[in-house]
């Protein structure tokens, strides 16, 4: 964890600020349009970038900053805000819950599972998985041996090409009778223009809420950090589908952007709940907007 530096992220962003800075001391509107471009560089979406503009341009004005590191203050300030969702950054804390992972192909669902699943195993939880990606040829092996590696109670399964719905229902039951705290369950990836694949999912949410009403529920977004701007458009066409409830935003550890974070969050006021630092299952670290922006702008 400790080897997850988070002033790699945004990087080119903050020195930019200095290059900024330094071609235009007066700050007027040079510099403001310099530091947006940058913005848009570092994968802040056009609308939030400007709106940071905008409030960095207020706080010029009326706060008279002249120097870099107010600068710096100001913006953290700003991002800050964008970015912390409140209560909402943290997971619902009444079991039991079912966690339903979603997101497009490679994006890291699987991996993130077994962090999840690591993580309430810690907290003294008993879990249980569903392997409702029935799609891919060895999808269920990879979480069964997550399973064991982590030490899960069980996890559900039938054969590749079965009905992934009816993997959910059995392993509800299943989780019901053993009186299991977290069930987590794991899906196929989809492309979010794939109206079967998005139906169906649709189907696995309805089937959850069905079966286990009295559940706490999560739906949980799994976003590759690096996939830029694109992340933006899955994060509106799956929220259509199931109420997202949160974001794990996974490979930080390997994007020197991260705009990602702020346009998400601003665009679709949706909270990133945790992300993804590396590949172990220790790599997951909870998000908290305060400390992640304070470590980006850590000098
Ligand atoms: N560096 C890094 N690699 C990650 C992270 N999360 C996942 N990965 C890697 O990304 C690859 C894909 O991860 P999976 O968990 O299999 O992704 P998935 O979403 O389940 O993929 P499909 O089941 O094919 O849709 C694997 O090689 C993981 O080790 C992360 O936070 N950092
Ligand atoms: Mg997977």
């Amino acid at each position: 964890m400790a080897l997850f530096e988070k002033k790699s992220v945004f990087r080119k962003f903050i020195d930019s600020i200095t290059m900024a800075v330094y071609d235009n001391p007066e700050l007027g509107p040079e510099f403001l349009d310099q530091l947006e471009e940058s913005l848009v560089m570092a994968d802040v979406g056009i609308d939030t970038s400007a709106k940071i503009i905008e409030e960095l341009n207020k706080a010029i004005n009326y706060k008279y900053i002249t120097r870099e590191r107010e600068i710096k203050k100001e913006l953290s300030r700003i991002l800050e805000e964008l970015m912390d969702k409140g209560e909402r950054n943290l997971m619902k804390n009444e079991f039991p819950l079912v966690i339903l992972m979603i997101g497009i192909n490679g994006g890291g669902k699987t991996t993130t599972i077994a962090k999840l699943a690591n993580m309430y195993i810690q907290q003294g939880k008993t879990v249980m998985l569903a392997a409702a990606d029935t799609f891919r040829a060895a999808a269920a092996e990879q979480l069964e041996l997550w399973g064991q590696r982590v030490g899960v109670e069980k996890v559900i399964r039938r054969e590749e090409g079965a009905d992934p719905t009816a993997v959910i229902y059995d392993a509800i039951q299943s989780a019901k009778a053993n009186n299991v705290d977290v069930l987590i369950c794991d899906t196929a990836g989809r492309l979010q223009n794939k109206t079967n694949l998005m139906k169906e999912l649709e189907k696995m949410s309805r089937v959850i809420t069905r079966e286990w009403p009295e559940a706490t529920r999560e739906n949980l977004l799994v976003v590759d950090a690096t996939s830029g701007k694109n992340a933006v458009n899955q994060a509106e066409e799956f929220n259509n589908i199931a109420d997202i409830t949160g974001i794990v935003l996974t490979k930080m550890d390997g994007t020197a952007r991260g705009g990602i974070t702020v346009t998400i969050t601003d665009e679709f006021d949706m909270p990133i709940k945790f992300i993804g630092v590396g590949e172990k299952m220790s790599d997951l670290e909870p998000f908290n907007a305060h400390d992640f922006v304070e470590g980006i702008f850590d000098e």
